[in-house]
């Protein structure tokens, strides 16, 4: 039985961790935890997901006699709140704000930016599958005021922390802030996120591969290659692979991070940059995956490396156990010298 009096938790490790950011005086460590209590509050709403079918669509008033919001935009919401009033930050990136969301009136800016991506996968609610919660926290460039697209716009090598949050089976936190990927899970009998996997290390070579094969046909040929080499076709290299896919990034990337695996959304001809977001998607994913011993490429390049232009801008990605990525860039680059 676990004993109560000796948990550690998130943010007791977090501030242990203090000793690896000297200059940061705290700042670091309460804005990762006001992350963590936004999640609360949305894996507690998600927990009832389901219920609103029971107790009224999207639309209805809920008993405060507030309208009810769909769960992507409270998700969305909840984070702003938790974080723009802090002094903490200077400015706010989402998956759901086209532009930058600035600190309201009033309030100070901080040193920091977070780019969140508030409820990705969020089509998944709708059928009871794990939906997640995917962050990334860069220091400022400019020195002070509102923060501008400068502070945001950096490439993911300058991120100082990044993580997220799996609302599935049991709701975890999983966070780098560049020396070691460690999880916590959230224990609701007392309402704290629990250090539970310290120093999670990725497998060099995955078990799984995860990817939308409904695209295979406008892939290119160098990314065909490569699947066809998971699925078993290119034995002298590749042993093959199980395939695991949900549609759900946090969910798949969590499964390859612990047991070992490779995830891709690559470009294809219809979507050229593929599907998934640099800024709050692809490098914090990046960032753990890298903190983890794995490595993240957008089939040719490394997705820290790039720099970028806009908020929202997409990339291919390519993540998880090192040997997997590296053989889908070798088999990219075979395929492309060859044409
Ligand atoms: P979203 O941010 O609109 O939820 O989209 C991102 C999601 C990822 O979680 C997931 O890996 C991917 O989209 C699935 O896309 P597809 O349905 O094309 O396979
Ligand atoms: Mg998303």
């Amino acid at each position: 039985m676990l004993n109560r009096t000796m948990v550690i938790t998130l943010e007791r490790f977090i501030l242990d961790q203090e000793a690896f950011h000297p200059d940061d005086t705290g700042e670091l460590t309460n804005l990762l935890y006001d992350i963590a209590l936004g999640a609360k509050m949305i894996a507690s709403q998600i927990r009832r997901a389901g219920l609103v079918n029971i107790i009224g669509t999207a639309a209805a008033v809920n008993v405060q006699g507030e309208e009810q919001q769909k769960l992507d935009v409270y998700a969305n919401e909840t984070l702003k709140n938790a974080l723009n009033h802090t002094g903490r930050v200077c400015a706010i990136a989402s998956e759901e704000d086209e532009e930058l969301i600035p600190i309201p009136d009033g309030y100070p800016a901080g040193r920091y930016t977070v780019a969140f991506d508030p409820l990705d996968g969020s089509s998944n609610i709708d059928v009871n599958a794990p939906v997640g919660t995917i962050f990334a926290i860069l220091r400022r460039v400019t020195t002070a005021g509102q923060g501008t697209l400068a502070d945001v716009l950096q490439p993911g090598r300058e991120l100082v922390a990044a993580g997220y949050v799996i609302y599935g089976s049991s709701v975890m936190m999983v966070y780098s802030s560049g020396h070691g990927v460690h999880g916590f899970t959230l224990d609701p009998t007392i309402g704290e996120f629990l250090l539970s996997h310290e120093n999670i290390s990725t497998p060099r070579t995955g078990k799984y591969y995860s990817v939308n094969e409904s695209n295979f046909g406008r892939w290119s040929k160098g990314v065909q290659r490569a699947v066809r080499g998971f699925h078993g076709d290119d034995p002298s290299r590749m042993k093959g692979k199980n395939s695991r896919y949900i549609g759900s990034l946090v969910a798949d990337f969590h499964r390859n991070l612990i047991a070992g695996g490779v995830y891709l959304y690559p470009g294809d001809a219809k979507n050229v940059d593929g599907k998934l977001r640099l800024l709050y998607e692809c490098n914090p994913m990046a960032f753990l995956a890298e903190a983890a011993g794995g490595k993240a490429t957008d089939g040719t390049r490394r997705i820290l490396e790039i720099s970028p232009t806009s908020l929202h801008q997409r990339t291919p990605l390519v993540v998880g156990s090192a040997d997997d990525v590296d053989y889908v860039a070798r088999v990219i680059a075979e395929t492309a010298g060859a044409a």
